[in-house]
């Protein structure tokens, strides 16, 4: 029972350190897309169909990766942080769904070819969009 109470308080601990870090512990190799502060770094990324893209936290505040529904390819299944399958639901959970928190990694697998553009659903106003482009 103490060994499990102290294990339980070094976890709490490790924790708090960490997020005194400036930064993520992610390094630019984990990822394709960066999420800084207002921004998706690259903004604009290509990949080819059956290609993975992993977005990462490299910032310090949660971001969402919350694709815009009209203008997705025909055929395109929708993709959003969390898992929601539409753009509805994905602002309806915010903020207590959909988050990437700082560190954090989301990736999809774009199956079908064309662009594709999404953003973060707490920075949209500042400007936090992206587009994937996915070619045959
Ligand atoms: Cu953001």
């Amino acid at each position: 029972m103490k060994r499990r109470t102290f294990l339980a308080t070094a976890a709490g601990l490790s924790t708090v350190s960490l997020a005194g870090c400036i930064g993520s512990s992610l390094s630019a190799s984990q990822y394709d897309v960066g999420m800084e502060t207002n921004a998706f770094r690259p903004e604009q990324y290509t990949v080819e169909v059956g290609d993975a893209v992993v977005w990462g936290n490299s910032g310090s505040r949660p971001h969402t990766v919350t694709a815009f529904q009209d203008g997705l390819p025909e055929g395109a299944s929708y993709f959003a942080s969390g898992g929601y399958d539409s753009q509805q639901a994905a602002d309806d959970a915010w903020p207590n769904g959909g988050g990437i928190q700082p560190g954090e990694t989301y990736e999809h697998v774009f199956e079908v070819a064309g662009t594709y553009n999404y953003y973060c659903i707490p920075h949209l106003r500042g400007g936090m969009v992206g587009s994937i482009t996915v070619e045959e």
